[in-house]
């Protein structure tokens, strides 16, 4: 009986606070391995270049988005090339064994001009690995993602626009209602 109270006060508790749901945010991991691309497979975590992130390469992309609507992106990696300054974007697209498949990069309010090819527009997540090859960064903007656009973290060799792309991993961002 006893036992049975403390069932109810701690379920009361749980809904009272809020479990993650969609009405209180969404919260979402994704991690990967890193493999060279493999036929047509769809690769999930994919390297283009095993000089910067060999095969065995791990990812965790953490994306974090309140109840405003606020959204968090959080990276870590670990076994790329170390002390390498990489530049990293959300794109748009999923990964594919063609680097250019994962598009463009998502921007918050779309457009072509420099203007819109900023950190405040974009989510950049560049980073500089350690001597152990771990690196990690993390990006927060006042919006969220819109549905079905924003499909991937893709790294590349430098930061900027003009990086070559060498890894990618697919990751299934999406806002939180
Ligand atoms: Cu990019």
């Amino acid at each position: 009986m006893v036992a049975a109270v403390y069932a109810g006060a701690l379920a009361a508790a749980l809904f009272a606070t809020g479990t993650p749901s969609t009405a209180h945010g969404y919260s979402m991991e994704t991690y990967g391995v890193f493999s060279a691309p493999a036929g047509s497979a769809k690769p999930m975590a994919v390297t283009y270049d095993k000089k910067l992130v060999p095969s065995g390469a791990l990812i965790l992309v953490h994306q974090k988005t309140a109840a405003n609507g606020s959204t968090t992106v959080e990276l870590r990696v670990a076994g790329v090339k170390p002390n390498h300054l990489f530049g990293v974007h959300v794109h748009q697209k999923a990964c594919g064994a063609d680097p250019a498949a994962a598009g463009k990069h998502y921007q918050n309010k779309p457009g072509t001009d420099a203007s819109h090819m900023t950190k405040d527009n974009e989510i950049w997540l560049d980073f500089k690995s350690n001597a152990n090859g771990i690196g990690s960064a993390s990006a927060k903007h006042a919006w969220t993602f819109r549905k079905g656009e924003a499909g991937s973290v893709l790294i590349h060799n430098e930061p900027g626009m003009k990086g070559a792309r060498v890894a990618c991993v697919t990751v299934p961002f999406r806002s939180a209602s």
